[in-house]
């Protein structure tokens, strides 16, 4: 089947670097979102978002006259959505983008064409997608209703790339293809392999809705694991760094590191798609994730314990006299991606409550987010090794792996990457 024109609905993390990968193997790719600025941005040749050399496959893209973004949907033989899918306060699933989406492109399908959601879903949102299609164009014949024979071919796609190597990650990892029918599977298939070097493996729709959904869970529960041991042996006076070590030289064990929680867009978030369709099964899935979303209390309440015990050992010093350094806001090493981080709601929180001073280190931002400005001081590391009595590890970048434990001397501190405390002398 040829694509000679597609459109990526959604130009964040995932929408972005996939319209670019396309418009790199020479399609004519028009990308669509709602944000003006975004598409200004894009169409300037720039990107608003961090991924290291995106910058230069979109600018590419652009300047050679295969990429081209806009707000509102044009005419395209395939049409991939990537728009952001979270969950609402009581953890169901927010579809609101998908629907949004779907009602933006569908005045402009056509006979013959494949629209692919690619948006992390709860399992059945790709046939309410469909639904949501039919609804806006009764001209047209859908899988749903049509099977081999409709007009529009529908499937799902879920993205599997790693944040910081999306660009690598796209052309060589496998892709799991659920189509509603067959021949909507071959025509997905037929779309990524413009670009994808792994294989393609087709499934039906909620097969690979719920591929997505437990790949993340199953990091989940690993880690939860990990965060569930290091709470245990902080209580039996054992390092749990050491533990993991010695427990991983057994060959069929691997277990994950411990930190302060679990953040970024989707490992915190796509478990909660399997409660919300199972809430009375998915009982390990829900526990693990009430663990790791606990664990920035734990570490808050080994900060205040820190803080006590330097009042102690300092009988003159007033708590508003004590400076505490967070070192690190990212939601995991070597990245500038501060969203959903825990790191951040541990800094947060300690800055309110913390009478004394709180600061942060951050090596890869410039300056703080908004909400942190005010109660927050963003700091180098070496000022904030010197002016901190309280160090908090929360992020294992290079920079802070670096940092020698003698700099730490006469400090307290509290390490939940077990960058200083992972190796014990014996
Ligand atoms: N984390 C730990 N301990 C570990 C590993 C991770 O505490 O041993 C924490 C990290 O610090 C971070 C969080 O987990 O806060 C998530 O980081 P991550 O590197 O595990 O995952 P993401 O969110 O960057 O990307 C995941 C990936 N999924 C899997 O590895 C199964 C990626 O392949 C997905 O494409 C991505 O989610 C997504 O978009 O769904």
């Amino acid at each position: 089947m040829p694509f000679d024109t597609i459109s990526v609905v959604g130009l964040g993390y995932i929408g972005l670097p996939t319209a670019a990968v396309f418009a790199s193997r020479k399609k004519k790719v028009i990308g669509v979102d709602v944000n003006q600025k975004a598409v200004e941005t894009i169409n300037r040749g720039e990107i608003h978002i961090v991924e290291p050399d995106l910058d230069i496959v979109v600018r590419a893209a652009v300047s050679d006259g295969f990429l081209k973004a806009t707000i509102s949907p044009q005419p395209a033989d395939a049409f991939l959505i990537a728009v952001p899918t979270p969950f609402k306060e009581n953890h169901q699933p927010d579809l609101a983008y998908i629907e949004a989406a779907s009602k933006a492109i569908a005045p402009v399908l056509k006979k013959g064409d494949l629209v692919v959601l690619e948006s992390t879903s709860p399992v059945g949102a790709t046939e309410k997608m469909a639904v949501w299609l039919a609804e806006a164009r009764a001209d047209l014949t859908f899988p749903q209703t049509h099977g081999e024979q409709s007009d529009i071919r529908i499937a799902h796609c879920p993205e599997r790339v790693l944040p910081g190597q999306v660009l690598r990650e796209l052309v060589s990892n496998d892709r799991v293809i659920g189509g509603m029918t067959p021949a909507c599977s071959t025509a997905a298939c037929d779309l990524y392999k413009i670009f994808v070097n792994g294989d393609c493996i087709i499934t039906d729709a909620r097969t690979a809705e719920m591929c997505k959904l437990t790949e993340n869970s199953f990091r989940d529960v690993n880690i939860a694991f990990a965060n569930e041991l290091s709470i245990i042996c902080e209580e039996l006076g054992i390092n749990v760094w050491e533990l993991i070590r010695l427990a991983n030289r057994h060959p069929r064990v691997n277990i994950l590191q411990p930190g302060p929680g679990v953040g970024g867009h989707c490992i915190a978030v796509d478990p909660w798609f399997i409660v919300s369709t199972s809430p009375d099964e998915a009982r390990l899935i829900r526990t693990a994730r009430q663990v790791n979303d606990s664990k920035p209390v734990w570490v808050l309440d080994k900060v205040k314990i820190a803080i006590a015990e330097h009042l102690q050992d300092n009988p003159a010093k007033a708590i508003k006299d004590v400076t505490v350094a967070c070192l690190g806001l990212a939601f995991k090493p070597d990245i500038d991606d501060l969203r959903e981080s825990p790191a951040v709601e541990i800094c947060r929180e300690l800055a309110s409550l913390h009478v004394g001073r709180t600061v942060a280190v951050e090596p890869n931002v410039h300056e703080l987010p908004a909400k942190l400005r005010e109660s927050l001081t963003l700091l180098d590391t070496q000022t904030a090794l010197l002016e901190a009595d309280i160090i908090v590890l929360l992020v294992d970048h290079k920079q802070f792996k670096a940092i020698p434990r003698e700099v730490l001397h006469g400090k307290k501190f509290v390490d939940t990457r077990g960058v200083w405390t992972s190796q014990v002398s014996r």
